[in-house]
């Protein structure tokens, strides 16, 4: 099956292979799509540009997307080498570390902006710069996490940002309908990536899930590649402004059976 053949996809978030930005570049390319991949800085351009020649990607571009002109000049160099885009992917998220850890009320001005800009307002930098190049049928798409709803200790001012993004998802959605473009938003169980190391708590946490999840197994990017083909094809083509949970069900079980 190739769901995404004639399709031109933007991931932006690859940091190295354990990225879930890395497992959906992976699905896409198995369903045939045509790859561009934007990474956070030079610093982590000798990680990810192995893995885009690993699957014959060249497009590869780096973009701070704290920075109106990184963005500027992505979208340019995507107009000039694709045209038209189908589908744009945001996997990016970034609190200080000091944010994450003690009691929210703590939370200081600038962390505070800095989580907002980086993991929420990023997303719609990019929905404005490429809004003229997106064709339409296409999907945007980005990654949020349960501690928008429900409080996650220690996730904090990630947790309001991430309740942010959502409402995003959905005034984004509301605005690009009429060009048949779609937004969703898929909220991942945990998963051991670089953004989730040495965050406090975050061992036990991985376990507790599996404790009550109802399908008792932990979260993988494969797993969010296969939610992403779905959520970025013709699949879901009447499906937008939605949050779609890749959390083996976690999120609907209201009381533990057993506590470990
Ligand atoms: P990751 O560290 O592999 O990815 C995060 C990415 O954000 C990195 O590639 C990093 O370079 C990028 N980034 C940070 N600041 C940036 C900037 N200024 N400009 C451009 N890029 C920047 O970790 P991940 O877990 O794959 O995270 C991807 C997304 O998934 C994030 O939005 C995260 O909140 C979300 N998420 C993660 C989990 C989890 O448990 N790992 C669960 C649910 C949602
Ligand atoms: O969204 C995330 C990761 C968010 C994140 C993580 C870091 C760690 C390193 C954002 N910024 C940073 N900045 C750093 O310096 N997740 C859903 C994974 C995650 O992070 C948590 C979690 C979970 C789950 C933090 C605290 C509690 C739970």
């Amino acid at each position: 099956m190739s769901l995404l053949a004639g399709k031109t996809a933007l991931v932006f978030g690859v940091a190295n292979d354990r990225s879930i930005a890395w497992g959906i570049t992976k699905a896409f390319h198995e369903q045939g799509a045509t790859i561009g991949l934007s990474y956070a800085g030079e610093a982590l351009e000798k990680r990810v540009r192995p893995l885009a020649e690993s699957i014959g990607v060249t497009f590869v571009e780096s973009c701070d997307v704290a920075k109106d002109e990184d963005i500027q000049a992505v979208a340019a160099k995507a107009a000039a080498t694709f045209g038209q885009v189908d589908i744009l992917v945001h996997s990016i998220g970034f609190a200080k570390k000091e944010e994450l850890s003690g009691a929210y009320y703590r939370t200081s001005r600038a962390g505070f902006h800095l989580a907002m800009d980086i993991s929420v307002y990023s997303f719609t930098a990019l929905a404005q710069a490429f809004q003229p190049i997106l064709r339409p049928g296409g999907a945007l798409l980005t990654l949020t996490y349960y501690g928008s709803e429900k409080v996650a200790p220690n996730y904090n001012v990630m947790g309001v940002a991430k309740a942010a993004l959502e409402a995003s998802v959905r005034y984004l959605a509301y605005d690009f309908g009429p060009q048949n473009i779609r937004v969703n938003a898929i909220s991942a169980g945990p998963i051991r990536t670089l953004a989730a190391m040495g965050v406090t708590g975050f061992k036990d946490m991985y376990k507790h899930f599996t404790a009550v999840a109802p399908l008792q197994q932990n979260i993988t990017p494969e797993d969010i590649g296969g939610t992403a083909v779905y959520l970025c094809s013709s699949l879901s083509s009447k499906v937008t402004g939605e949050v779609i949970y890749v959390d083996s069900g976690f999120s609907i079980v209201g009381m533990p059976e057993k506590m470990e």
